[in-house]
């Protein structure tokens, strides 16, 4: 029987990324983001391609109710889930801690800690039930070292490596794994979102250098999804080469 992986934020980035090479190795997969029809374009492609089934839940991860309500309500057949890739996330604004905007650390906690944490509370009474599973946090270089005007989304990446560890213990009794997979820059729609909409300025990130792709970061999170039954990464930070931490790069090389 093929294997299923929920993936959030399959609509762009990592999450398509994610969605596409776990497509190419057979797994049946439940795409979740905001825009339907970006999602809809990628499960027409993947069943195509891949011959697999794909289904899609148009959902805002901040959204408890609505979460509960549509993970509670996944036919029979797509219960069973082996793997979630916790990944729906944003960064907005880049500004000293006295100049941020409430309204985006509003969204960025909401998003990338309270949405990890409803996604997850949702699917682990799931994974109980099967006897196991295994759950794939993104986190960050953010999450491992603050920036300058980096502050509230490096805290919501320092959150997500601080939950890893506890689901990590708190799933142990379970036979679920937790892994947290933490990115260097990689060049998806993050820096557009977070400069809000200005493309230059998101170009600009990636500038002098090559940055990861989302499909680097796939192929991490599918490296750690094979791993056998008795073993877990439990943390993965994968970097350009062109990085040596957050705020060190070799840019002309
Ligand atoms: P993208 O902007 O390309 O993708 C973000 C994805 O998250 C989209 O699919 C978006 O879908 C989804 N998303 C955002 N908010 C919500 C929400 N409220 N509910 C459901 N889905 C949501 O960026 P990345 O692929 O780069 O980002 C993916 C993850 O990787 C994030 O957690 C980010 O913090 C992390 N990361 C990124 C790095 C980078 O340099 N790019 C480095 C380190 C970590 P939609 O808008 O359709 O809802
Ligand atoms: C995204 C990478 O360095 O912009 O998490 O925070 S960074």
């Amino acid at each position: 029987m093929s294997k299923t992986i929920f993936i959030t934020g399959a609509s762009s980035g990592i999450g398509e990324a994610c969605a596409e090479i776990f497509a190419a190795a057979g797994y049946q997969l439940i795409l979740c983001a905001r825009r339907q029809d970006r999602l809809e374009t990628l499960r027409r492609k993947l069943e195509k391609q891949h011959g697999i089934a794909v289904l899609n839940l148009a959902l805002d991860v901040r959204e408890g109710d609505a979460v509960r309500k549509a993970i509670g309500k996944l036919p029979f057949h797509w219960k069973r889930i082996d793997v979630l890739v916790n990944n729906a996330g944003l960064a907005l604004g880049f500004a000293p801690i006295d100049e941020g905007n409430p309204a985006d650390w509003d969204r960025m906690i909401d998003t990338n800690v309270k949405g990890l944490l409803i996604v997850s509370q949702a699917v682990i009474p799931l994974m109980k039930k099967a006897g196991g599973g295994h759950i794939i946090n993104i986190g960050s270089i953010a999450g491992v070292e603050a920036y300058p005007k980096g502050n509230v989304y490096c805290a919501t990446k320092h959150a997500v490596a601080s939950l890893s560890k506890g689901m990590r213990m708190d799933l142990l009794p379970h036979g679920i794994k937790v892994s947290l997979v933490s990115p260097g820059a990689t060049e998806t729609e993050f820096s557009v979102v977070r400069f809000r909409g200005d493309a230059q300025k998101a170009k600009d990130v990636y500038r002098g250098y090559q940055p990861l792709t989302g499909a680097d970061i796939a192929e991490a999170v599918f490296f750690v999804a094979g791993m056998p039954p008795h073993a877990n990464i439990n943390e993965m930070l994968t970097m350009p080469t062109a990085q040596a931490s957050a705020t060190v790069f070799h840019k002309g090389g």
